[in-house]
């Protein structure tokens, strides 16, 4: 077997194809470039120099060199490589163990000289479609770089452009900045006389305020003196005061006579001016009004008409006339109030809140014209709309000075961003690039983020925010890193590396997550074509 290997090596290395005119003879599976390596009138000594076999053991199928150099066109060395021509196309290194293994893996067929296998030669199809294939591909190269010249023209236009807006807008802050100093000044100049005035008038309402209350109080007093005087005889007796058991002191329920006069002051009866000035004080607050209580009183009842009520409180009626759905069981509407009723009763376990009776009953009183502070007199409205046309005047001039701060910083921002080289990247800044996958829609806003939505509904989550450029030194605007995305559950937050291609269009044209909350995107742009060099796109055939 060895014997008839060698001799079909050997057989490689006399019947070489001679039907190309530049075809050099070689042992098989030897390159152009290590031929040589390969005198056949001479000893052979292997590639890395350990070991010097004569010639005709070159190729013959035992391996002899531990870096297999003796055995380029057989499997006898594991280490090997095989080298085939593949003219038409592009030369190439197989590993040794993949010839005459009875699969074609060299265009030119050669690997196989021995296994049976019906190999092609493709090369020369091959080498068309690829030469296709890179022809395409500089053109795109050649395309894209002519739209990145005019990109780069756009972004040193536009940044100029920028620098001279920047320019402009700070001196509009210098200029709204004195602005509004000076339109604080006159808010404040203004708002002193206003508030002066404010004050005075708030302090007459207050005044007048006050002595009605005491009217007030006065006529309470006075009418509650003429409840208390049953006789009406101009005093407030001991016996009258007995009459009203809340005003009892000791808690027995009943009011003895040291106690009413207790309450008198320590006299047996009091007028009118002294119950006013020294009596009503002391018991307005236990005090209930005679005229009250009268309304509070429920209505006598018949008995049997008691009894349809159930166990309906009878006082009911003073207090909820509109809510009598018990009484037939519905047919009634319930309207709001209804139902903060029912709330109420289901708190204190279904039974009627009795208003508590031991507090003093003076019916609220809604607040009418009388209560509410009278408009500003002429001058003083007038130094009031002054002071709040100063004040207006003054907050629009700080909302524009904000608004010029807001574009100062976001244009400083956007002129401190590396847009690449030449600024070709600038153009991107503000447009965000969508894909689509099963799942979810992927958004890419160059120097700015990167999101991810589910396609059927839901929240954003955020990829990442832009960090920085991160190709290798040697190509650094080859790739964008964005960072610090949503925190991934039981991990980091997420984040993406967008990896740039030569495009005539900008687009995404794929996106990955290689790892958990690890995503890949892979982003064309016209930005990222370089100037095709001399021999790029060329055939590199080996003949
Ligand atoms: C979401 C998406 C996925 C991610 C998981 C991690 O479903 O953001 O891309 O892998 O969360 O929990």
């Amino acid at each position: 077997m060895a014997v008839l290997m060698s001799m079909l090596a050997t057989l490689g290395l006399l019947l070489f194809p001679l039907n190309s005119a530049v075809e050099v003879k070689r042992p098989q599976g030897v390159s152009l470039s290590n031929r040589h390596f390969y005198d056949e009138t001479k000893p052979f000594t292997c590639l890395d120099g350990s070991k010097t076999i004569p010639f005709d053991e070159v190729n013959d199928d035992y391996c002899d060199c531990k870096d297999g150099s003796d055995e380029p066109g057989t499997s006898a060395c594991p280490n090997g490589s095989f080298h085939c021509t593949n003219a038409g196309h592009r030369p190439r290194y197989i590993p040794s163990s993949r010839v005459n293994d009875g699969i074609c893996d060299c265009c030119d067929t050669t690997d196989e000289y021995n296994s049976g296998a019906s190999c092609e030669n493709t090369c020369k199809e091959q080498g068309r479609k690829e030469k296709e294939t890179l022809q395409k591909m500089a053109e795109i190269a050649k395309e894209g770089f002519r739209l990145k010249q005019q990109l780069i023209e756009e972004a040193k236009r536009s940044r100029e452009d920028k620098q001279q807006t920047l320019t402009e807008l700070q001196k509009k802050k210098e200029i709204w900045e004195a602005q509004v100093e000076s339109l604080k000044a006159v808010k404040e100049a203004v708002e002193k006389p206003e508030q002066e005035a404010k004050e005075i008038h708030k302090k007459a309402w207050d005044e007048v305020q006050a002595v009605r209350k005491l009217e007030k109080e006065k006529a309470k007093a006075s009418e509650t003196f003429k409840e208390l005087d049953d006789n009406e005889d101009g005093f407030v007796s001991i016996s009258e005061v007995q009459t009203h058991p809340e005003l009892d002191s000791d808690g027995d329920g009943v009011v003895s006579e040291q106690e009413a006069e207790s309450v008198l002051g320590g006299v047996s009866q009091v007028d009118v001016s002294s119950f006013q000035e020294t009596i009503w004080a002391g018991i307005q607050d236990k005090y209930k009004s005679e005229a009250v209580i009268e309304s509070l009183t429920p209505p006598e009842i018949p008995v049997d008409e008691a009894e349809d009520s159930h166990s309906k409180p009878q006082h009911e009626e003073w207090r909820k006339d509109d809510h009598d759905e018990d009484d037939d069981g519905g047919g009634e509407e319930h309207d709001d109030d209804d139902e903060e009723d029912e709330e109420e009763e289901e708190d204190d376990g279904g039974e009627e809140d009795y208003k508590d009776q031991s507090a003093p009953y003076f019916p609220e009183k809604q607040d009418t014209e009388e209560d509410k502070m009278p408009a500003y007199d002429e001058e003083t409205q007038a130094l009031i709309d002054a002071a709040e046309k100063a004040r207006n005047e003054f907050s629009e001039a700080e909302k524009s000075l904000k608004e010029v701060e807001n574009s100062i910083g976001s244009l400083e921002k956007e002129l401190t961003i590396d847009f690449g080289a030449d600024g070709e990247f600038a153009y991107m800044f503000n447009q965000c690039y969508e894909m689509t996958t099963n799942e979810y829609i992927y958004k890419l806003c160059p120097f700015n983020k990167v999101a991810q939505k589910p396609k059927h509904g839901g929240s954003e989550t955020s990829l990442g925010l832009w960090g920085s450029w991160a190709g290798p030194e040697s190509n650094r605007f080859s790739a964008m890193k964005y960072e610090h995305g949503t925190g991934c559950w039981q991990g980091p937050s997420r984040s993406t590396l967008v990896k740039l291609s030569c495009g005539k269009e900008t687009a995404v044209l794929s996106t990955s997550e290689p790892s958990r909350c690890e995503y890949l995107m892979e982003f064309s742009t016209p930005a990222f074509c370089q100037e095709e060099r001399d021999g790029e796109g060329t055939d590199h055939d080996e003949l």
